[in-house]
């Protein structure tokens, strides 16, 4: 029997819910044997020193202490209900926000919901075996606090099941225990949360790249009309914002340290960089262009009818939605995609609402730009001639109008011979994956000591020092 206000924080009054006492009753223990299963390997008995959301309130939602992560406090939390809250785009516009959910839409808000709710614990599967060879306490802290709370958003995903989808909503919540990243008969839902994430360099770039990704979609269901979907999805985007600090700041250290081995030993060749024990700046730039082009995936096709509908029918909006100046229906607007005409790359205007996938492709991007220049920036502090890049959008895609094309990484289209010849330069080889992982065979555990390879950050967790014990082994 649970105990719900001290086991499961809560700011749905599950106390006097039956119906969803009783579905979560099956539920949890299953996502515990899950997490047992799936969660991070040999961790169960580590004491971790972690946030939990107690309660939305800015003195709640923080609570920082040691915690075994099987006794986490999986909690559920909705944002506060404004009580004037519309549906603010599409043909709905201007009616009182859903409580419930609209008969016409149950089924396409559930498979968003339950396509958002997949790639929660699919990344926990993901990274479940980097434990073993993390960098230093302060990073086996960070990402178990990832791990976590990705859980914690899975419980939000399957609160909203249960609460508004009866007995497939039961259903679906099972499956999303049952799936499992990268295999064969039943794999996640979307593409990159089944590619695995080998070492921890790939760990911060897909925090960085594809948690953003979470965010941007997070930000267009904040939209939703659906006011629980919408609610949800606030509180979620709190806990988001640590996730994508710990892959930029992840990359931009083990570039400082790469930098400042390239200048205390005045080599700049990446062999040499390699046998100082650091990850050369080529390869680092070929791990960017996987993620990020794997991420660009993650927004759908760039001329969608699902993206239209989700719209009109005021379930996901724009990014910022509220803030756009225009008429919030885009019956009349147009927008520009892109697509492989023989052997070039072309702009094509479509309506608007069609392209709603690439504009929020478009808006993600924008903001990946400004981070990939602090990286660069600290290259060019270091004084060191190397530059990164971002592919050109049709780079390495599976999705969308690239899908099938051979598109290098400025942007021209090539055959699959010409392609081939340059794969590993643009991606990380087997060689170059094979070098990370050699410096990543066991885990530094001292107090304040980092791995050869990543340099230490400005700051611990918490205002703690850095050789605080982050983490107790028992
Ligand atoms: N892989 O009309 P289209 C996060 C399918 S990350 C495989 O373009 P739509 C997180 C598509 O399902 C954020 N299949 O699709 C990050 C459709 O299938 P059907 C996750 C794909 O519906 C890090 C067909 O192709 N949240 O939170 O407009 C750690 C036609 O496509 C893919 C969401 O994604 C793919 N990449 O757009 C932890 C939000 N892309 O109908 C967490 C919810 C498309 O032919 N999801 N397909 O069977 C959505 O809003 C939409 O489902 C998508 C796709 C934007 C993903």
């Amino acid at each position: 029997m649970i105990d719900y206000t001290e086991k499961i924080p809560n700011n749905v009054d599950l106390g006097r819910d039956r119906v969803l006492q009783r579905a979560l009753e099956h539920w949890q223990p299953a996502f515990l044997g899950w997490w047992s299963d799936m969660g991070p390997n040999e961790s169960s008995n580590y004491e971790v020193y972690l946030r939990t959301a107690t309660s939305v309130e800015p003195d709640g939602w923080a609570q920082f202490g040691y915690v075994r992560m099987p006794e986490y406090r999986w909690g559920i939390f909705l944002q506060p209900r404004d009580e004037t809250r519309q549906v603010n785009f599409g043909r709905h516009k201007g009616q009182a926000a859903w409580q419930e959910v609209p008969g016409e839409y149950r089924s396409i808000l559930r498979r968003v919901i339950v396509t958002q709710g997949d790639t929660e614990p699919a990344s926990v599967e993901q990274q479940k075996a980097l434990g073993l060879s993390c960098p230093s306490l302060y990073d086996l802290r960070n990402i178990f606090q990832v791990n976590v709370e990705e859980g914690r958003h899975l419980w939000a995903m399957v609160y909203l099941l249960h609460r508004y989808f009866g007995r497939d909503g039961r259903e679906e919540a099972e499956s999303l225990l049952a799936r499992r990243s990268g295999d064969t008969d039943n794999p996640r839902i979307l593409g990159a949360f089944n590619e695995p994430t080998p070492d921890w360099l790939a760990f911060y770039m897909f925090t960085f790249f594809t948690d953003r990704d979470g965010k941007f979609q997070l930000c267009a269901l904040a939209e939703s009309g659906f006011d629980p979907l919408s609610r949800t999805c606030r509180f979620m985007l709190t806990e988001e914002a640590h996730h994508m600090f710990v892959g930029e700041t992840g990359v931009s250290r083990i570039i400082q340290r790469t930098c400042d081995v390239m200048n205390e030993h005045k080599i700049d060749d990446p062999s040499d960089v390699r046998a100082m024990g650091v990850i050369d700046l080529q390869t680092i730039q070929r791990y960017l262009n996987f993620h990020y082009s794997v991420t660009l995936d993650l927004y759908g096709s760039d001329v969608s009818s699902n993206a239209a509908n989700y719209y009109t029918s005021g379930l996901k909006g724009r990014f910022r939605e509220t803030k756009l100046a225009d008429d919030h229906i885009l019956s009349e607007a147009d927008y520009p995609v892109w697509e492989v005409l023989e052997t070039k790359i072309v702009e094509k205007r479509v309506p608007a609402l069609t392209a709603l996938n690439e504009r929020l492709r478009d808006d993600y991007i924008g903001e990946i730009e400004d981070g990939v220049a602090r990286w660069q920036k600290v290259i060019d502090t270091a004084g060191i001639p190397f530059k990164l890049t971002l592919p050109h959008k049709g780079f390495h895609r599976e999705i969308g109008n690239f899908a099938g094309h051979h598109i290098s990484l400025t942007g021209e289209v090539l055959t699959q011979d010409a392609w081939k010849q340059h794969e590993f330069e643009w991606l990380p080889s087997p060689s170059d994956y094979k070098y990370v992982q050699s410096l990543m065979s066991g885990r530094v555990t001292e107090l304040g000591k980092f791995a050869n390879w990543i340099a230490p950050p400005i700051r611990g967790i918490n205002n703690q020092p850095l050789n605080f014990e982050y983490i107790r082994f028992n």
